[in-house]
């Protein structure tokens, strides 16, 4: 059984799965608009991954009796200035959300919820991925900088990224 305050920390981390789903689909869209598919297809990629991180703590929620929250749909940001500032925002709400996970654990600790302590390895590897996948990404744009045949080479390798996420990941 859940703590009332293990509940209560799981349920704000179902929201920010829910919201980090909405980033990724909104930039999706941007990119989409912006003429690259590649850099499009890896955010529909990852907007679907936030939703499955979503979903695997909706059913630990349940599945520990307690209930989950369906989290409100908020509105992202839907402008973005370039593709450099994009994954710069990217970037830092992954180092966010990888704090929240931190923060979780040591709630988790806290009660002496070994349970959920466990099942929260996951997520703490799960980040380690997003973020450094975030800053490799982040890297090559600032090594393409304004050189138009770089990004278009660039939106394309991107492709191969999504096709490298395994379904265990997702
Ligand atoms: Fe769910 O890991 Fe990104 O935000």
């Amino acid at each position: 059984m859940l703590s009332d305050r293990m509940l209560e920390v799981l349920n704000k981390q179902i929201k920010l799965e829910g919201d980090s789903s909405q980033i990724y689909l909104s930039m999706a869209v941007w990119s989409e608009n912006k003429g690259m598919e590649g850099v499009a297809q890896f955010m529909y990629g990852h907007a679907d991954e936030e939703r499955q991180h979503m979903l695997k703590l909706i059913r630990f929620v349940n599945e520990r009796g307690g209930k989950a929250i369906v989290p409100d749909i908020a509105m992202p940001a839907n402008e973005f200035d370039s593709l450099k500032k994009m994954f710069e925002i990217l970037l830092s709400h992954e180092v966010f959300v990888s704090k929240s996970i931190n923060d979780i654990v040591h709630v988790s600790l806290e009660e002496r919820d070994y349970a959920s302590n466990n099942f929260l390895q996951w997520y703490v590897s799960e980040q380690i991925e997003e973020e450094a996948l975030a800053r490799t990404v982040l890297d090559k744009i600032n090594l393409i900088g304004d050189d138009k045949g770089g990004l278009y080479l660039f939106d394309n390798d991107i492709k191969s990224i999504v096709a490298n996420i395994s379904p265990e990941q997702q």
